[in-house]
């Protein structure tokens, strides 16, 4: 890929299963809007018509027979498209950026859950991604059962939503080693008190960054 040189804010929002992404992304998304932000927001994987064919076959319960590297690499080719056809544009032309996941849940989901080696993941990263990475990326956390909790009172279970405790225990701790690391580009947001009180923690972040 190009390392084009970007403008606009690069934000991801990431986490465990039913921390709240959806509830806070919207909350993002309405708070940069009135901040006078020009933004578009988006989701992985996904986020382009071929990326949304590729999530499809992902998150297909019945896909039981993909092997660990298969997911990883489909993940990378959403986003690649990604990359080239929404984001990039958009960074280079000023526009703010708000992502649902990225490659932090690669990370964290192929790393720590699938066991898949990071260096692994960080060679497909610096191919498809050249040196671009968020500016902010906020992590949600929670623990899994009180997530579980909340996700379960939803429809059927797509294949993640299957995977065992244990599974979503190594997501959560590779998502806190990463911000541990790397303090200035992670806000660790505890997504345990209630969903005004995790956004006004959300707030004080934002404000510092426009
Ligand atoms: N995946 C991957 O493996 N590798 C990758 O590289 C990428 C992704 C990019 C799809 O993601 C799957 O892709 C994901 C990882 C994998 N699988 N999993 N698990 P997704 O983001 O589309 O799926 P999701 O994790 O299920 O996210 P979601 O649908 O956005 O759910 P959420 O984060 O929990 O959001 P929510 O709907 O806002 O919250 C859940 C409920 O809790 C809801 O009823 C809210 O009203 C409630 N809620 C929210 N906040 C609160 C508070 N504070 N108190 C009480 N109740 C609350």
């Amino acid at each position: 890929m190009n390392n084009a040189v970007t403008k606009g804010q690069f934000i991801t929002v990431e986490g465990t299963e039913g921390v709240g992404k959806s509830t806070n992304m919207a909350f993002i998304e309405e708070w940069l809007i009135k901040s006078g932000k020009e933004l578009i927001v988006t989701r992985e994987p996904g986020g382009t018509e071929l990326g949304e064919k590729l999530r499809a076959v992902l998150l297909d319960a019945k896909e039981q027979s993909m092997c660990d590297d298969t997911e990883l690499l489909l993940m990378f080719a959403a986003r690649a498209q990604h990359l080239q056809e929404v984001i990039l544009p958009a960074l280079n032309a000023g526009k703010w950026v708000l992502c649902d996941r990225f490659t932090d849940s690669t990370y964290a989901y192929q790393g720590g859950g699938r066991g898949i080696k990071m260096s692994s993941i960080a060679e497909l990263e610096q191919w498809v991604q050249g040196d671009l990475r968020p500016d902010m990326t906020f992590v949600l956390d929670l623990p899994i059962d009180i997530g579980l909790e909340r996700a379960g009172k939803r429809s059927a279970p797509d294949r993640f939503e299957l995977e065992k405790h244990d599974f979503f225990n190594k997501v959560r701790d590779t998502f806190l080693a990463r911000a541990a690391v790397q303090p200035d580009r992670y806000s660790v947001i505890d997504a345990s008190p209630s969903i005004s009180d995790v956004q006004q923690s959300i707030q004080v972040v934002l404000e510092k960054m426009v």
